[in-house]
């Protein structure tokens, strides 16, 4: 079954003409398809004009074949081809059938002039092919296609080539007996009397093909009156776009602007449009997976400054996430990390100075409440990712690549990234997410644990003395799928327990720190796994720390992907250490 050839059977069928219009390559084949045209005719004077080479057989069947395959994979309608001659005798005409026929080509157009044949509408000498010889042709492709309903096209330069009428009517009946499918009656007229005239004299049974380049003043409406089966537009596309293209880059030209031209190009989303773009996208999405699509990415950045900080001023019209660190907002650091890393789906929860949040490709969602409530209620207007593989990242971070890589590597539904370097320079004024865990970390400074195999006992900024503490939270954790949905029933059934009395550390779950609801799932057996390790993070809460980044960053030109790297070359040998501390009730986050 050839499904074109069967679609270009049935509409010849039906009582109203079929019209079809020419094409040289895919875009042009689709203009045709979407301005409701019933057919492609893959014209040899268009393809032969797009590549700037005469319609004189310059062009081999190969590069025709090619150009109609590609007008054929652009369009869902049937196309017709224009074969010129068939290329050569009988055999090239066999060749030619059973290629274009497995192209899903609809159907051939092949003519009875000599090869090389020229253009119809070029002066001078047309030499007709003898009849017998283009019988021949005729029969041989006939004999050639595979499936029924491909269909084969005579078309006769009987009347171009100034032989007249009778040898019109004669060879076309001869084809007939051939076994062509169609005939295509060609003139170079001024007026559609010639065809009209031939028209009249004919009693064949298959279908009139006309193509009215010359007699443009005939209507549609008089052609089917006449009986004629098919119109062919050949060559509007090719002229149109020429004509188009000219004036608007001559205009350019002159103006030296685009501003002239704007309104006489495409949108590009028009050409978007022709492409597909949006189903290239849609199925990239479905069938394009990365290491880690898998995840979305919540950073929390809604909180608004509280810490009389000389930071605060830096602050006035933006969230800590935005504070510009060498020429780039943290927030925009940490998404290209994320990007280099796999991870797109990112998702960051804004509120304070939420218009100044501006980064392409990430998902903003505004909590309402950022003012009143705190970190957990912020995280949680994402309650919609929590049944995904989640990785929360805090917004007042700044993390080297290699941290995120580890942390992805780790093995456990719930894994937070801890360090305990904060022992060595501990601030008693601030107020970290301390963690007491289940084993004690291995005494000295140079420690090896690849994996998350420690649990975290308890977990707060409040009730864990420093001394009881093992571990900093660094604000950076990963949730398997199980484990993000479990916190989300957790939190679901805290948000009724506590919505007004004490929760952890907090005095109501409004108000809690994401600490309070990891501490509730430690309490109900949730195994809290801790990855441990000893830089490549730092955090912006304070003028000296913000002071401390833009000096490492500073130092670290050009960035250096690998801490192996890192190390062999100097200045980033030294980690961006630890440096300050979290605000008590975590808001700048
Ligand atoms: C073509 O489009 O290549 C044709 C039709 O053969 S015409 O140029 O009008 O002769
Ligand atoms: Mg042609």
């Amino acid at each position: 079954m050839h499904q074109k050839a069967q679609m270009l059977r049935r509409l010849l069928a039906r009582a109203e003409i079929v019209q079809a219009a020419g094409a040289h390559n895919g875009l042009s084949a689709r203009l045709v398809e979407q301005t409701g045209f019933d057919a492609v005719w893959a014209s040899g004077l268009e393809i032969s004009a797009a590549q700037a080479v005469p319609d004189a057989n310059i062009l081999t069947m190969k590069d025709y074949l090619e150009a109609a395959s590609i007008i054929n994979e652009a369009v869902n309608i049937p196309v017709i081809a224009d074969c010129d001659t068939g290329y050569g005798n009988a055999n090239n005409v066999i060749r030619l059938v059973k290629k274009y026929e497995a192209a899903g080509i609809a159907a051939i157009c092949i003519e009875d002039k000599c090869f090389p044949k020229v253009n119809s509408y070029i002066p001078g000498r047309q030499e007709l092919a003898p009849l017998a010889e283009f019988v021949g042709k005729i029969r041989a492709a006939k004999d050639a296609q595979v499936s029924e309903d491909f269909m084969v096209i005579a078309r006769t330069e009987a009347l171009i080539a100034g032989w007249g009428l009778e040898e019109a009517w004669r060879r076309a009946e001869a084809y007939v007996e051939a076994g062509a499918d169609a005939i295509l009656i060609h003139s170079k007229a001024k007026t559609p009397d010639e065809i009209k005239a031939f028209i009249q004299g004919w009693s064949g049974s298959v279908p009139l093909v006309v193509v009215p380049t010359s007699y443009p003043q005939v209507t549609v409406q008089q052609l089917q009156a006449w009986g004629v089966r098919l119109v062919i537009y050949a060559n509007v596309g090719v002229r149109a776009a020429v004509q188009a293209m000219s004036r608007v880059l001559a205009r350019l030209r002159q103006a030296g602007s685009l501003l002239a031209v704007e309104t006489d190009i495409a949108p590009l989303q028009t050409i978007f449009d022709l492409q597909e773009m949006s189903r290239f996208q849609a199925e990239g999405k479905k069938y394009l997976r990365q290491a880690h699509d898998n995840y979305a990415v919540i950073i929390p950045a809604a909180g608004q400054p509280q810490s009389n900080d000389p930071l605060d001023d830096l602050l006035a019209d933006r969230p800590v996430a935005m504070l510009e660190l060498q020429g780039k907002s943290l927030l925009q650091r940490n998404v290209e990390t994320l990007r280099q890393i796999g991870l797109h789906q990112i998702n960051v929860i804004t509120g304070y100075r939420a218009e100044a949040v501006n980064l392409d490709g990430v998902n903003k969602i505004f909590n309402p409440d950022f003012s009143r409530g705190h970190i957990l209620h912020s995280i949680m207007q994402a309650r919609e990712l929590f049944d995904q593989d989640l990785l929360i990242l805090y917004g007042d971070i700044l993390f080297e690549a290699f941290l995120l890589q580890k942390l992805l590597a780790a093995q456990g539904d719930i894994v937070l990234v801890v360090d305990n370097s904060f022992a060595q320079g501990y601030n008693p004024s601030k107020n970290l997410d301390l963690v007491v865990a289940k084993e004690k970390p291995q005494p000295g400074k140079r420690r090896f644990r690849p994996q998350a195999s420690n649990q975290a006992v308890r977990i707060g900024q409040k009730t864990i003395a420093s001394h009881e503490a093992d571990y900093e939270f660094v604000g950076m954790a990963k949730l398997s799928r199980t484990g993000s949905k479990r916190l989300r029933e957790i939190y679901d059934d805290c948000q009724r327990l506590f919505r007004e009395q004490p929760f952890h550390e907090a005095p109501n779950i409004f108000q809690a720190s994401f600490t309070d609801l990891l501490q509730e799932g430690i309490d109900r057996g949730l195994p809290v796994q801790l990855l441990e390790v000893n830089s490549g993070w730092m955090e912006i809460q304070n003028w000296q720390d913000y002071q401390r980044a833009c000096q490492l960053l500073a130092q670290a030109r050009p960035r250096l992907a690998t801490p192996a790297l890192a190390t062999a070359a100097g200045p980033m040998a030294q980690p961006l250490a630890w440096s300050g501390s979290r605000c008590q009730d975590g808001s700048m986050v």
